[in-house]
């Protein structure tokens, strides 16, 4: 009944989440800020200085424009480094799996990521060229909880959003495919979440959806 399902990168296809997490939790540390786990699964699909914003209001002093972009770029270097620890061996054979069987049924594969990284990521664990689509951070204006990301990668694929799966691990990115008109399937955080349509307890779970 799909004719295509629109993947989540970071906690769906790999798990640059930690890498985020280590990165943030540096810039954290050095501005003494606290930050947890609890923290960081809000940042979860949400843009980079929209990230910064929610650590900051554990601060006790304010930032100013000039400061937030130079932390903001550090962490992306920071992150960056982390980022040349992957490799093909990051993309599991599970997920591998699941991305192949869907695309091999005739089914239309697509990236919808809030990430500016996504082209380097999906370069690293070998999947430069195996999406019909990315849609991804460096395209749109308004990142999730917003739907553009996934409304920008039904229009390339020249699909409706109620033809398409969301594929998430954020709860605004279920939010996002919900505002979207798109159907979704949650794992980790968004399986638990209310708006999530499939949830799933393992990326395996999602060819259950399809039979
Ligand atoms: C990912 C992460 C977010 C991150 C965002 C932007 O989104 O989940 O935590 O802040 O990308 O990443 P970057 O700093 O690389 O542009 P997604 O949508 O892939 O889960
Ligand atoms: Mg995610």
């Amino acid at each position: 009944r799909f004719k295509a399902v629109i993947f989540d990168l970071d906690g769906v296809i790999c798990h640059t989440d930690q890498y985020h997490y280590q990165a943030w939790k540096q810039i954290a540390d050095q501005e003494n800020v606290f930050f947890d786990e609890q923290v960081n699964n809000r940042l979860r699909g949400v843009s980079r200085m929209e990230s910064l914003e929610i650590i900051l209001e554990q601060a006790d002093r304010p930032y100013t424009e000039e400061e937030k972009s130079v932390l903001a770029e550090t962490k992306n270097e920071i992150y960056k480094k982390l980022l040349k620890n992957m490799t093909r061996a990051d993309l599991t054979e599970e997920v591998k799996g699941v991305l192949d069987n869907i695309k091999n049924s005739g089914i239309k594969v697509a990236i919808g990521s809030s990430s500016r990284n996504t082209k380097l990521i999906l370069s690293r664990i070998g999947l430069a060229d195996y999406f019909h689509t990315v849609s991804d951070g460096t395209n749109i204006q308004r990142s999730k909880p917003d739907p553009e990301v996934f409304l920008k990668a039904a229009e390339a694929l020249k699909l409706a959003p109620e033809e398409c799966l969301v594929v998430e691990d954020a709860q605004a990115g279920i939010i996002a495919a919900h505002r979207g008109g798109f159907h979704s399937a949650g794992i980790g955080e968004a399986s638990k979440f209310h708006l999530t349509e499939y949830p799933l307890s393992c990326m395996g779970d999602l060819l259950n959806v399809f039979e």
